[in-house]
């Protein structure tokens, strides 16, 4: 049986049915325009932050001062941190771990600063901060991110790096200690 070739008919209007399946996708993407919109009003995961610029290394040598500064042990090798109450605290992102474990205090209000030392991740967290209040963004090398943050409630909860950051991204968490 010879094959047939299709009639090119693309100059033509359109069938009935691709007609449909245009419209139907591109409401979809209308839908999908308009839930952000929604989203952000309604269900706010990102933080209005303030970020800076800042050389990696840089940044190191400061958490690094600040680990020095307020560290009152460490698990698993990683520094556990303390930081002044209604000061700053520093988390380091970097292939694969958060540094240091923060241990903050409920109701108190901290600056976080966190930044990355080799390539993006993304710091979620979830369920921490007043109440239903969660975190979700980037962590860029040479940009900090300023995290004003009261903690709601106490426990231990897991950062997670929600960016695909290399081959042991999936055990890249750190943890934050909230106390009272
Ligand atoms: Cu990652």
């Amino acid at each position: 049986m010879a094959l047939r070739v299709p009639e090119v008919v693309w100059w033509k209007p359109l069938h009935l049915v691709e007609r449909t399946w245009l419209l139907v996708s591109a409401g979809f993407l209308l839908l999908l325009s308009a839930s952000m919109v929604v989203w952000h009003a309604y269900l706010p995961v990102d933080n209005p932050g303030t970020s800076y610029k800042v050389a990696p290394e840089q940044f190191r040598a400061a958490a690094q001062a600040f680990i020095a500064q307020y560290r009152v042990g460490s698990e698993h090798g990683v520094a556990v941190v303390r930081p002044p109450e209604g000061g700053v605290a520093y988390l380091m992102a970097s292939r694969f771990q958060w540094t240091p474990i923060l241990k903050l205090k409920k109701g108190k209000t901290y600056h976080i600063y966190a930044s990355s030392l080799d390539v993006n991740h993304g710091l979620s967290l979830l369920g921490v901060f007043q109440g239903e209040f969660s975190m979700n963004f980037q962590v860029v090398p040479g940009y900090i991110n300023v995290l004003t943050v009261t903690p709601a409630s106490t426990g231990e909860f897991e950062i997670i790096c929600n960016q695909y950051c290399g081959l042991a991204h999936h055990l890249m968490s750190g943890r934050l200690i909230v106390t009272e």
